[in-house]
């Protein structure tokens, strides 16, 4: 039995709606620019009135990239601990706000400076290209904002795990635990490199920057920001999908053990990104690359643990042979429909991202458009769907109305149409990416090359896939602002599921925060001071500020 309340506290229902709606304007202003981007590539249009491409890329990289996943993580996870440790206290529930407030602050201060053009340096923000102090500054307050409700989410733990002592926490209140601890640790090394590098430098107050470090920084942050993207798709896949499909959890430790692994091996890794950076002993990427494979084996555990729950429902309905049991799925439910599919798309994700990591490999993709079509996979179908998934009942669930039979139908079209779309776009970044075509770059020919023209038939395909999506997005946001203002009046469940009678109990050792953080901060010193000290102590003169566009 789940302890607190069944439904979401109104007042914390704000909080948690307040977020999705700012991520959700994303979604559709950043959706706008990649269609511009996939027609810009095609290169059969371009931008009107000088607007430049990079302006437009930036925009769609922060926006999607940036605001509508921290913004749909952060309200769901505060729905998600609301449902489960109970309502938030008053207090708890004011510093939420000042989290949403500012980062919603800082997401417009940034969105600005964009806008105007004095920040087209990428969502990824590398020096020596320079932005607008501004661009820099609100991010910063978009970090602090999350902060501060990661900080809100640990209260509110604590005072459950006050008021019971020697007792297990909720797994929905556990994991999102986990994920702002992860983002908590992760984020310190962005926030480095902002205030100490990045800010300084674009006031003018230093002339130069030491690249390595800065891109180093970034990294130790970059890596773990896709598992803090993921995680919550992970906790929808554990500890609700069970529910929606009318089966159970197949163990309530396995996904925690899962969770604590990633907490542990997805920050100290972040040389996987610069595999082709000068500068970094290659025994040091030796190794980040290794604790990289380290993370195959909570995805391989939750991949298992789908399946296990998905096939022990169908055998419980009666389902007999090796796959009898897909046939009992209730394929019809858009809230399963949608992140099952997700997690289909996450099988060719997971295999490309081998690849990424892989030294060698990396050597034949670095920075081509595989990459852009290996995340859009991962973050913009797998756990963009599995978050419109959770929204289709999330939202009726805080505005206090139910989702007809025809916005379940609109959502499994809304389903179908993102993966059609997203198959042609992906694959054509992927087979552009292997014929060498840059990411982040504009439509050009290259002087007419030969191998600047093998690519033109895949970016076609990309703008034809790409258009497909963008049908998607105006689909999902027409389901989302019917969810929101529109659906009838009632009740609709926030599914939690149980464990299963046969899963073991879960150990408390789960929750020795000290042990986990603990061998966490060992491995990132194992794995970044060596390499760190070498980048300073060797520091080439440093870069003055770039602007490129
Ligand atoms: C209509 C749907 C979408 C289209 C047509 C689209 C298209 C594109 C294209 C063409 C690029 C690469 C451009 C280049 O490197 O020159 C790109 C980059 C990117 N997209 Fe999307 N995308 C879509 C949806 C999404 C979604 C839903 C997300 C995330 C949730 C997302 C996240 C990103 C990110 C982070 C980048 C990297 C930007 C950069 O390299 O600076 N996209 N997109
Ligand atoms: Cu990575």
């Amino acid at each position: 039995m789940m302890n607190g309340t069944w439904k979401v506290d109104a007042r914390d229902g704000k909080l948690a709606m307040a977020h999705i709606y700012v991520a959700f304007v994303a979604l559709a202003l950043g959706g706008l620019a990649g269609l511009l981007q996939v027609l810009v590539r095609s290169g059969k249009f371009e931008l009107p009135a000088g607007i430049s491409y990079y302006t437009i890329l930036t925009t769609h990289g922060v926006l999607l990239g940036l605001v509508l996943t921290t913004f749909f993580i952060i309200g769901f996870q505060f729905a998600a601990v609301s449902r489960t440790a109970g309502t938030l206290s008053d207090r708890v529930r004011f510093w939420g706000w000042v989290g949403f407030w500012l980062m919603t602050i800082g997401t417009a201060i940034t969105a600005f400076y964009i806008l105007i053009g004095e920040a087209s340096v990428l969502y990824t923000f590398y020096a020596p290209l320079q932005a607008h102090a501004g661009f820099y500054i609100g991010l910063t307050l978009v970090v602090v904002g999350s902060w501060i409700s990661g900080f809100a989410m640990f209260a509110h733990y604590a005072k459950w795990k006050k008021a019971h002592p020697g007792q297990v926490s909720p797994l929905l209140t556990f994991m999102p635990v986990v994920n702002m601890v992860l983002w908590l640790i992760c984020s310190l090394g962005v926030a480095a490199t902002v205030l100490f590098q990045l800010i300084p430098w674009s006031l003018g107050y230093v002339d130069r920057i030491n690249v390595l470090v800065s891109r180093t920084l970034f990294w130790y942050f970059g890596h773990p920001l896709v598992y803090f993207w993921l995680l919550p798709a992970y906790m929808i896949w554990y500890a609700i999908i069970p529910k929606i499909i009318g089966g159970k959890m197949f163990s309530d430790s396995l996904a925690r053990m899962s969770f604590i692994l990633f907490l542990i091996f997805s920050i100290p890794v972040g040389f996987h990104h610069q595999l082709v950076e000068p500068g970094i002993d290659p025994a040091w990427k030796y190794l980040q690359v290794v604790l990289t494979f380290m993370v195959v084996i909570p995805s391989l555990m939750t991949a298992f643990s789908m399946f296990a729950t998905f096939e022990m429902y169908g055998r419980s309905k009666g389902a007999t042979g090796l796959f009898g049991w897909l046939r009992k799925l209730p394929w019809g439910d858009a809230r399963f429909f949608a992140p099952f599919i997700g997690m289909l798309f996450f099988i060719p994700a997971g295999a490309g991202g081998l690849v990424n990591a892989s030294h060698q490999l990396n050597q034949v993709v670095h920075n081509t458009i595989w990459v852009t079509g290996h995340f859009h996979l991962t973050l913009a179908t797998t756990v963009v769907l599995t978050f419109f998934g959770a929204a289709y009942w999330l939202i009726p669930h805080l505005t206090g109305r139910v989702m007809t039979k025809a916005m379940n139908r609109l959502a499994i079209i809304q389903t179908i149409v993102w993966s059609i779309g997203m198959i042609f776009m992906s694959s054509a970044m992927h087979f552009a990416g292997l014929l060498g075509a840059p990411r982040r770059s504009a439509f050009s020919t290259y002087g007419d090359a030969p191998q600047a023209l093998e690519w033109i038939p895949y970016q076609i395909a990309q703008a034809v896939g790409g258009t497909i999506l963008f049908i998607g997005i105006i689909l999902v946001l027409i389901i989302v602002t019917n969810l929101a203002f529109f659906a009838p009046k009632g009740e609709t469940e926030f599914p939690v599921a149980e464990v299963a009678e046969q899963a073991e109990r879960t150990p408390l050792v789960f929750e020795n925060w000290k042990l986990w953080i603990g061998i966490a901060v060992v491995l990132i010193l194992i794995a970044y001071t060596v390499p760190f000290i070498d980048m300073i102590q060797n520091a080439p003169p440093g870069s003055k500020g770039f602007k490129l566009w």
